[in-house]
């Protein structure tokens, strides 16, 4: 078995169902831009609160980085991370409000809640480091993928949705998404088999989760 590189053995072993999370049809109806608008204000609008609590799981994990690493390279990259959700929020508000879409008060979906009841669980002290780094870059980069792949040549995106592709698309964000599959598989390869079980469990459930979410979006509860 090759540690050091966990993450992408564990990406071909469970591929299906990754392609199901980077090339779910919500994600190809923005690329072709056959997507129903309704659906993408629905995303908008429960992506937001999911990003809320995804901003309270990414301080767990800078907590995590500043107490189990030894030098400030790990601290560094999540800080970023956190620096760019601090951009996204405004963004949120920004793009709701170009689409007329409320996001004050508006009621997560049980499909949403559900999702960040996971979050949350795996938020607590008992999740390793190795567990939680492993994680973070797993809901980033299915987004990164995603968006990415709306990008690519040959995408019919309409122009009012580049924005929304470029956000997770973008060089930088993959090289973030890079940094992180880095840490995670440096950390995988020192884990011990109770770690590396438990985070292949929850790596499972996040990309059910992730289908779920683009799922809901599409109208499913
Ligand atoms: C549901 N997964 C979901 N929302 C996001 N914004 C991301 C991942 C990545 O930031």
């Amino acid at each position: 078995l090759d540690r050091g590189a966990m993450v992408d053995t564990w990406l071909k072993k469970y591929r299906l169902m990754y392609l199901g999370a980077i090339r779910h049809p919500f994600i190809l109806g923005i690329r072709d831009g056959s997507v129903d608008m309704s659906s993408f204000k629905r995303w908008l609008a429960q992506d937001y609160l999911f990003v809320r609590a995804f901003v309270a799981f990414l301080a767990s994990v800078l907590i995590k980085a500043w107490k189990e690493t030894e030098d400030n390279s790990d601290v560094d990259v999540i800080l970023a991370g956190v620096a760019a959700l601090n951009d996204e929020i405004a963004w949120f508000k920004k793009e709701a409000s170009k689409w007329d879409v409320t996001l004050d008060g508006v009621e997560a979906q049980k499909i949403n809640l559900d999702y960040c009841n996971f979050l949350e669980s795996l938020m607590s002290s008992d999740i390793s480091y190795t567990q939680s780094i492993t994680i973070l870059w797993a809901i980033e980069v299915i987004y990164q993928e995603s968006f990415a792949h709306c990008l690519e040549d040959g995408s019919k995106i309409p122009d009012e949705l580049k924005e929304t592709c470029n956000r997770w698309g973008n060089e930088s964000f993959g090289q973030y998404c890079l940094n992180l599959k880095n840490i995670a598989n440096r950390r995988l390869e020192k884990a011990s088999d109770d770690v590396l079980v438990k985070t292949e469990v929850s790596l499972l459930r996040i990309l059910e989760h992730e289908v779920e979410f683009w799922n809901m979006s599409q109208g499913a509860s």
